[in-house]
C-alpha cells in the first residue's frame, strides 16, 4: 500500500502568509495532481499555539484557529483522509508530521499497512524534511517529489543541503509526472 503526505499547505506558508515563501503556491496544482493520482491521502498541519518558543525563532505563523492555519484554498482538500496537527505544543519546533499530538501518524499508517511513503509539500528545510527523515526512521519506502517542495532559503544554499540530506538518507527523488500516466 502507498500513501500521499501532504505536509503544511497552509496560507501562512503561501505568498501574502506571515511565513511566506516564493513558489508556496506554486507547487499546488503538482500537488493536485498527485492527490488525483493517489488512493490514499494525508495532510499535515503546522498548528501552533499562541505561545510557544518556536516563535522566538520564526515570525508568528499557523496559530491554530487562525486563517493563516488554514489550508491554502486551492489545496483540493475533498480527498484527505486524515489530518496530523503538529508543533502545538510551547516548548518544541514540532516540524515532524511524525510528531503530531492528535494522532500517531507512523501507528496510523502501520495500521493501514502503508510501506511506500510519498512526501510533498513546504517548506523544503524544516516540515518536509524532518517529515521526511522520520519516514526513513520509522521504516516507510520513503519518497519526494521535487517539484513539489518549495523551500524558504534563510541562507543560500540551504535548500540544496537539505536535498543533499535527504538523498544520504536513503530518500527517493521523483518528480510528480512519474506517477501522472
Ligand atoms: C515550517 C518553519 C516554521 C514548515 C514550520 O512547515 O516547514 N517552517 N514552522
Ligand atoms: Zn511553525
Amino acid at each position: 500500500m502507498r500513501a500521499l503526505l501532504v505536509v503544511d499547505v497552509q496560507n501562512d506558508f503561501c505568498p501574502g502568509g506571515a511565513l511566506g515563501v516564493k513558489d508556496g503556491n506554486k507547487i499546488i496544482p503538482h500537488i493536485n495532481n498527485l492527490i488525483r493520482e493517489f488512493d490514499f491521502v494525508v495532510a499535515s498541519r503546522d498548528w501552533h499555539p499562541e505561545d510557544t518558543v518556536h516563535f522566538e525563532k520564526w515570525p508568528v505563523h499557523c496559530v491554530r484557529g487562525t486563517e493563516g492555519a488554514e489550508f491554502h484554498p486551492d489545496l483540493m482538500v475533498r480527498k484527505i483522509d486524515k489530518i496530523f496537527d503538529k508543533g502545538t505544543k510551547n516548548k518544541d519546533d514540532g516540524y515532524s508530521a511524525f510528531e503530531a499530538t492528535n494522532a500517531d501518524l507512523a501507528a496510523f499508517l502501520k495500521d493501514k499497512e502503508v510501506e511506500e511513503l510519498y512526501i510533498c509539500g513546504l517548506t523544503t528545510e524544516y516540515c518536509v524534511k524532518q517529515t521526511t527523515l522520520d519516514a526513513v526512521t520509522n521504516g516507510f519506502k520513503t519518497f519526494l517529489f521535487t517539484d513539489a517542495i518549495a523551500p524558504v532559503n534563510m541562507n543560500p544554499g540551504d535548500e540544496e543541503k537539505a536535498l543533499n540530506e535527504m538523498q544520504d538518507a536513503g530518500v527517493i527523488f521523483l518528480t510528480s509526472k512519474i506517477v501522472l500516466r
